[in-house]
């Protein structure tokens, strides 16, 4: 800014310097808990609860928790300068492996790191100026609130929702634990690096899918992005088909055979099925293979291979390549076709999963790219059954109707062919027929299947909410009763047992009695839950985080419930969100909440990358939010980010600038304190008729466009449009104005900057006299009559035609606007006026 270098009284204009007063505001709104919604206040009807995804205590902010913050919390203040009663809680997801790591790597203990880490990211996010109510703080890994976390175990093993049950888990021989399929890398531990096996393990489940139809259902009433919303559709992943009957081939021909049904979306392609594959798994490979050889080395070889690569090859949807080889073995015995009574040969192969629809299939392999991959890996035949409507030939390339010559499978539509009686028929006609054909003849039933399985809870792990379950030789499983809650965690665990450091503490477990026989033979689950129970239920407890009498209170979450919005990243679009979708579900059903949903609204913002990749600490690309603090402070941070893109839309920091950010927020700032010295020495001079109306008018709009795009969240376009306020000003100043509608003007660009930059705002605000805060001030409204435009222009028609433009004042009569077109088109009248039609402000048309 080339503009004066000294106010106009003369001194040295101070320089903007957010580093000399944010952190003092910073510690005041929270030490005042400026921002905090008293318990009593959770009666209010008007209340919007805005929920953000709380932060892992892992190190310190990053980049992305800055940006979700700042987003979130420029829509809280916002919303409170708006009239809103806003809930605004923070907690700490704080449970989890890392810090177990670190207590087994560098002999930390897990508390302490957690702890310190919580400690540090709380900092940060004061200094940040992020207006969370801190009176309702919470962590997943305080005994006050696991407690909870416990009672809600209770709660669905009461229900009947969580039970045990034996379930081949990915299992990590180096870590000694079971791990999700998201910590499994390339068929290796995400950790440690060691070859995770398939391994046999009585484990806890939440009877998740109990809600699979519900889950999907109610997709439709959120508002959320349909990005999200296809990803938990995909995940639940229902599909309709039949379970269809097929039997074993005996060799004598004449014995009926054993009975095995499979699971099919197209039992329209029957006729098509050319063999038959089972699940490694299947118990019948196992029963009739039992001994043989090959058998032995195909199991071993496949237990090697984890659930995730098996996926992989079950999903037909993710690319094909040479990874994706299907492992299979020949059996021992074929199966009968129970539509062209054919025998076809049965394998075993590992695309097959044991635990999805029968575990058996009919391929089908002119149709199902996996069938597809798999035959022509075998040398097995290949037969259409579906031929495209277009009457084309498959593979178009000559290819003709041979399967033997296809180079893919065809899933698209068309007519039945090579089927009996169903050719010709559209293939969903033949579905529908098969079926009931088969049906009737008692050799299949239709079903619906869902992909979606029951949440395995269990972990082999110690810094975690102990299972409140005792196990007692004579009574089973038995509930801790609710008054010996919480089970808490020994704090002498040691981490560097291998295997669980609360399976091998030495008394922990042996503690306790039978509480239903008193048994001492009874022994605690030494399984912790997994953490994503931590946080399917956080934001219940944040209605009333300190109590010790409930959970959380029923009523109360009644009012709260669904939060209105949530924001947090895509990386949870499907497993936190579907869970904490559960919980709700399953605690409506016990009476204890009345909302069918947690969430109503879901804003996913984009990623922190830089270059084009995203920041990582091993790349040494990694930039944090505390360095562009200690050069630039809180406002330019959050400013920067929100200037940056929409919302939704990833920010590269390469192509951002904090100094220009800084060099906008200085301009407001020497404007503001300028203005102020005027005042003081009293040279605040009105400035000429037209400067005063041109910044008036600039105000108004400002105030419309910008409350519009508050609504919608463009925060980038806020950002723009206060800065072309911030020239209107300028402007302003430069042609001499310096009285009230520079004031009106600064005011109302601060007042509107306030969400965004709450420091500088509240500075230049108490600067300029006022002794309550900007933040508390109510949302400002445009004087729009300033706004209507002096004049419009019409538009002239003759005959219809348009042959002119003329301008009229705004409001200006028929008489004036007949006039004023007539003159402009005399020259091409031509004729007689006969008839003339006004359109007032829009158009004239004269008929001749
Ligand atoms: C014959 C067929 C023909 C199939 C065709 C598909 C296409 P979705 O849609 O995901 O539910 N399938 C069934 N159980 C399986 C299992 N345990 N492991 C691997 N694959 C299995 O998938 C259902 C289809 O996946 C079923 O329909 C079956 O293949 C296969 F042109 O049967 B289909
Ligand atoms: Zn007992």
């Amino acid at each position: 800014m080339s503009d004066g270098q000294a106010t106009p009284t003369g001194d040295e204009v101070e320089r903007y310097d957010p580093l000399s007063f944010e952190p003092e505001l910073a510690a005041r709104w929270h030490d005042e808990r400026v921002y905090s919604l008293p318990l009593d206040a959770n009666t209010q009807t008007d209340g919007f609860y805005a929920l953000t995804m709380f932060p892992y205590p892992s190190g310190d902010l990053h980049m992305g928790h800055a940006e979700i913050f700042s987003i979130h919390d420029t829509l809280v203040r916002h919303l409170r300068m708006t009239g809103r009663t806003v809930l605004n809680p923070i907690g700490w997801d704080a449970f989890g492996l890392p810090a177990e790591n670190a207590a087994r790597n560098r002999g930390a203990d897990p508390a302490k790191w957690t702890y310190a880490n919580i400690a540090e990211q709380r900092a940060t996010i004061v200094r940040l100026g992020y207006s969370f109510d801190w009176d309702r703080v919470l962590h997943t890994c305080d005994p006050e609130y696991y407690r909870w976390t416990q009672w809600l175990f209770l709660q669905l093993f009461d229900a009947g929702l969580a039970y045990r049950r034996g379930a081949a888990v990915n299992w990590c021989e180096g870590c000694q634990t079971v791990l999700a399929n998201e910590q499994v890398v390339d068929g290796a531990c995400e950790r440690c690096g060691t070859v995770v096996v398939r391994k046999p393990l009585t484990q806890w489940f939440f009877r998740i899918t109990d809600y699979a139809d519900e889950l999907l259902d109610a997709l439709p009433s959120l508002d959320w992005p349909e990005r999200v919303k296809t990803l938990q559709r995909n995940w639940i992943g229902r599909s309709e088909g039949a379970e269809v009957t097929f039997r074993t081939a005996e060799p004598d021909g004449g014995a009926a055979g054993e009975e095995v049904v499979v699971y099919t979306t197209r039992p329209d392609t029957l006729y098509g099925a050319t063999y038959f594959v089972f699940s490694p798994e299947h118990p019948l490979v196992a029963a009739r293979m039992g001994d043989d050889p090959d058998y032995r080395v195909f199991m071993d070889a496949v237990s090697r291979k984890s659930e995730i690569e098996r996926q992989a090859g079950f999903d037909s949807s993710l690319e094909k390549g040479a990874n994706r080889a299907k492992r299979g073995l020949r059996l021992n015995f074929d199966m009968i076709n129970p539509a062209t009574g054919e025998v076809i040969p049965a394998y075993a192969a590992d695309y097959v999963l044991m635990d999805y629809g029968t575990g058996a299939i009919m391929a089908v392999p002119a149709h199902d790219q996996r069938d597809f991959d798999f035959a022509r890996q075998e040398g097995l035949e290949v037969r259409v059954v579906v031929a495209p409507d277009d009457g084309s030939d498959l593979g178009s390339g000559g290819h003709g109707r041979d399967g033997a010559t296809m180079t893919e499978a065809y899933a698209g539509d068309g007519r039945t062919v090579n089927s009996g009686d169903y050719d010709g028929l559209d293939w969903r006609e033949t579905k529908q027929r098969i079926t009931a054909d088969l049906e009737a003849r008692g050799l299949a039933k239709a079903t619906v299947n869902y992909r979606l399985r029951d949440w395995l809870i269990s972990r082999q792990r110690s810094w975690g909410a102990p299972i409140p379950i005792i196990h007692c030789p004579a009574c089973g499983e038995v509930a801790v009763p609710e008054d010996q809650l919480p089970v808490r965690l020994p704090d002498d665990l040691d981490f560097q047992v291998t295997g669980s450091p609360l399976a091998m503490h030495p008394t922990w477990k042996h503690d306790v009695s039978c509480p239903s026989c008193g048994s001492q033979d009874a022994v605690r689950d030494t399984d912790t839950m997994d953490t994503f129970v931590d946080s399917s239920w956080y934001f219940l407890r944040y209605l009333d985080p300190h109590s010790d009498t409930a959970a959380w209170p029923v009523d109360e979450a009644g009012r709260w419930l669904p939060a209105d919005q949530y924001t947090g990243g895509v990386e949870h679009a499907v497993l936190h969100l579907l869970y904490a979708r559960f919980v709700v579900k399953a605690m409506r059903d016990r009476g204890l909440v009345q909302a069918d949903e947690p969430f109503q609204a879901l804003l996913s913002q984009g990623q922190v990358i830089l270059g084009g990749a995203s920041m990582s600490k091993s790349k040494g690309n990694l930039v944090v939010p505390g360095e562009v603090y200690e050069t630039y402070g809180a406002d330019v941070l959050r400013g920067t980010m929100l200037f940056a893109s929409p919302p939704e839309d990833d920010i590269d920091w390469a192509d951002v600038s904090p100094g220009g950010m800084h060099k906008w927020l200085s301009r407001v700032w020497r404007l503001s304190v300028e203005h102020i010295a005027r005042e003081e020495a009293g040279l605040g001079r009105p400035g000429t008729d037209d400067a005063v109306a041109a910044l008036r008018k600039a105000t108004a709009a400002a105030i419309v466009g910008v409350s519009e795009d508050y609504e919608a969240r463009k925060y980038n376009t806020v950002i723009a449009k206060l800065m072309s306020l911030t020239n209107a000003v300028l402007d302003a100043t430069r042609g001499g104005a310096h009285g009230p509608a520079v004031r009106d003007a600064l005011e109302t660009l601060l007042t509107l900057l306030a969400p965004i930059c709450p420091f500088i705002t509240e500075e230049l605000w108490s600067r300029l006299g006022h002794t309550d805060s900007i933040h508390r001030q109510s949302w400002p409204q445009a004087d729009t009559s300033l706004l209507v435009e002096d004049e419009v222009t019409i538009v002239v028609q003759v005959n219809g035609k348009v042959r002119g433009r003329v301008t009229v004042p705004t409001g200006a009569d028929q008489q004036v606007t007949e006039a004023a077109a007539r003159a402009t088109v005399a020259d091409q009248l031509g004729g007689e006026v006969r008839k003339v039609i006004v359109v007032p402000g829009k158009l004239v048309n004269l008929v001749v």
